[in-house]
C-alpha cells in the first residue's frame, strides 16, 4: 500500500474521490474542482482513493498529488469501491468528510451539506438523486435502477431515506465508527454505511441534488448486479441477524 503523498496538514474539509479507471477525465475533473473551491476561501484537502486501475489513472494521481499541496493519492490492490471509501475517510484529516465521485465534484452540493453541519442541523447529509425536488439527469434505465435498489433496501433493510448512493458530507468523529463497523465493500459499502448511519444515533437528512455525469460509468449496470445481489444478501443478514 502506497502511503499518501501529502501528510502534515490538517484541512476544515476532506474530500475523499475513490477512482477507478478515470484517465480520461481525472486531470480535468480535479483541476476543475479546485478552481470552483478557491472562491469559497475553505481549507481543504482532495483524497483520490485508487484500486485496481490498468489505465494511467495511477500515473496521473500521483502526478496531480505532486502538484497541487492540497492533493494526495493513494492506491490498494484490487477494484473495490467500498475499500478505496473506506481507506480514504480513515485517512481524511478533515473535521468534515465529503464523500465525491470524479465525474461529478458538485461544489453546489458541498456548499449546502456543509453549511447544513456547520450549523449543526445534521450530522450527515446525502445528496439524493430520487428525493422530491432532484434532477436525475442520467439514463432512464439507470434512474430506474437506482429507484428499485432503493425499494429493496427499504424492503429489506427498513431503509427509511431514497438514496445511500448519494453523494455524502458528514461530521468525521461523528460517523467514523459507523464506517468502520461496516462489513460489506464494493458497492454495497454506500448502502452499509447510509443504513447504519440512519440507525445510528446521529441525524441524517438528504437534499436534493442534479445528477449530471461528466461520463457515462467504467462498469456496465447489468455487470453489477449479480455482485450487488449477493452483497446485499450479506448485508440483510448482517444487519437484521447481528445487529
Ligand atoms: N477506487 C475505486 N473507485 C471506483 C471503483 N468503481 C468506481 N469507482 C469510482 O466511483 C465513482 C463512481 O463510479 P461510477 O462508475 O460513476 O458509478 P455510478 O454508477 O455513477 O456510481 P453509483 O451510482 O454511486 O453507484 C467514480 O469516481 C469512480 O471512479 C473501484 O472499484 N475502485
Ligand atoms: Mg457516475
Amino acid at each position: 500500500m502506497s502511503e499518501p503523498t501529502n501528510g502534515a496538514r490538517r484541512p476544515h474539509i476532506s474530500i475523499v474521490i475513490p477512482i477507478y479507471n478515470e484517465e480520461g477525465i481525472l486531470r480535468s475533473a480535479v483541476v476543475d474542482l479546485q478552481d470552483r473551491l478557491k472562491p469559497l476561501g475553505w481549507s481543504y484537502e482532495i483524497i483520490l482513493a485508487e484500486n485496481g486501475s490498468s489505465d494511467r489513472t495511477v500515473e496521473l494521481a500521483v502526478t496531480l498529488s505532486e502538484r497541487y499541496p492540497e492533493v494526495s493519492s493513494f492506491s490498494i490492490g484490487e477494484p473495490n469501491y467500498g475499500k478505496a471509501m473506506r481507506d480514504g475517510i480513515g485517512r481524511a484529516k478533515g473535521e468534515f468528510v465529503i464523500c465525491e465521485e470524479i465525474d461529478l465534484c458538485d461544489t453546489d452540493f458541498h456548499l449546502r451539506a456543509i453549511e447544513i453541519l456547520e450549523k449543526r442541523e445534521a450530522d450527515m447529509v446525502i445528496g439524493s438523486k430520487l428525493i422530491a425536488g432532484a434532477e436525475d439527469e442520467r439514463p432512464f434505465l439507470r434512474h430506474a435502477a437506482s429507484v428499485g435498489y432503493t425499494n429493496l433496501l427499504r424492503l429489506l433493510l427498513g431503509f427509511r431515506g431514497t438514496d445511500t448512493h448519494g453523494l455524502k458530507a458528514f461530521r468525521r468523529n461523528s460517523l467514523l465508527g459507523e464506517v468502520e463497523a461496516c462489513l460489506a465493500d464494493k458497492d454495497v459499502f454506500a448502502s452499509e454505511f447510509v443504513i447504519r448511519a440512519y440507525r445510528s444515533s446521529n441525524t441524517v437528512i438528504e437534499i436534493p441534488v442534479r445528477v449530471l455525469e461528466k461520463r457515462p460509468p467504467s462498469i456496465n449496470l447489468f455487470k453489477r448486479v449479480p455482485n450487488v445481489l449477493k452483497n446485499l444478501a450479506k448485508l440483510t443478514w448482517m444487519i437484521r441477524f447481528q445487529g
